[in-house]
């Protein structure tokens, strides 16, 4: 525990069951996912649950989790927890937090160190599977609809990102495999306001988009309000359809309104599964290297009730209002 955590009971005893101080370098704020993920570790890692949790918001930038690190390296934390904003560029900082002995949990996206043992364990989804459950949908949407063409356009997450590399790479392969046309991919950084922009600058130069693949939530709200700016409808029986990533409760209310037709679930209540992870360490156990989070996919309207993606079949919900209470 880190020294100011070493508090000792009443008679100076020290305290046998020691406080365990957790320091969690958060992306930042840029999403209602981004939200609900801070949510989930900071319910698990409270003082009542016997932690002492040192948030440090990055705001987005990379330094600013390396920062953290160092910071919490000279605050002797027992663990720390980092939801890396890219993949690339964690080997010093990491390798430092070993040297202080300090176990690593990476959770959300993914990092690329040149050595595994810089984290001990990493919690996340498999983010390109959710990309290619969400194009065999729209194959298969497309075919019942008798869609004639699929004229599509990216709104990509940051750069460098997990989720981003791995929902793109998924379309993609898609784009070949069921001969759509990809018209344009650029990112909107994971946020409304860019979200938006890119969508608006994308209808400016094509007038022929009838599908826009947004790769989280808050970049399709924002989408969702450029296409109506542009005098253009989304939705089954609109212009467009717009399908995306996160299913945030903001999302699902947009699938059962038919704004978005399609929302493949991150689950972002990674809280639980971290907490498991400590609490073996703490009893000397092992962990899995890696823990994949359970995803499901949610629609408007009952098209395509079930797809399949390597063998493996996968349902989906029909967004109704039960759904979304
Ligand atoms: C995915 C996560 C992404 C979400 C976005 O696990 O990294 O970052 O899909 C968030 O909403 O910004
Ligand atoms: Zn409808």
């Amino acid at each position: 525990a880190s020294k100011k955590a070493d508090a000792s009971d009443e008679n100076g005893m020290e305290a046998e069951n020691d406080v365990i101080t957790i320091g969690f370098s958060q992306v930042g704020a840029e999403s209602d996912w981004r939200t609900a993920h801070s949510e989930s570790i900071k319910k698990v890692f409270s003082e009542k649950n016997g932690y002492e949790l040192i948030f440090d918001d990055a705001r987005q930038k990379q330094e600013n989790q390396v920062a953290a690190i160092f910071s919490f390296i000279q605050q002797e934390v027992d663990y720390i927890v980092l939801a890396p904003v890219t993949e690339t560029g964690w080997d010093t900082v990491l390798q430092e937090a070993k040297d202080a002995g300090i176990p690593v949990i990476v959770v959300d996206r993914m990092v690329k160190v040149s050595d595994e043992s810089l984290y001990t364990a990493w919690v996340g989804s498999d983010f390109k599977l959710e990309g290619r459950k969400a194009c065999a949908w729209l194959d298969a949407y497309a075919k019942a609809k008798g869609m004639q063409e699929i004229n599509i356009v990216d709104i990509q997450g940051t750069y460098g990102a997990t989720p981003q590399i791995g929902r793109t790479q998924a379309l993609t392969e898609a784009v070949e495999q069921y001969g759509w046309n990809l018209l344009a991919m650029e990112s909107g950084e994971f946020t409304q306001a860019k979200g938006k922009e890119v969508m608006a600058s994308m209808l400016e130069q094509y007038e022929n988009i009838n599908v826009v693949y947004c790769e989280n939530d808050n970049q399709a709200f924002g989408a969702i309000e450029a296409i109506e700016d542009a005098g253009k409808t989304v939705g089954p029986d609109g212009d467009i359809l717009v399908i995306s990533f996160d299913a945030t409760h903001g999302g699902i209310v947009n699938t059962m309104k038919g704004k978005i037709v399609l929302n493949v679930e991150c689950n972002p209540l990674h809280g639980p599964r971290v907490e498991d992870i400590i609490k073996k360490l703490e009893e000397g156990k092992e962990v899995d290297k890696q823990i994949f989070t359970e995803e499901r996919m949610y629609s408007h309207g009952a098209d395509v009730p079930v797809i399949t993606v390597d063998g493996t079949d996968y349902e989906i919900t029909e967004v109704t209002q039960d759904i979304v209470d």
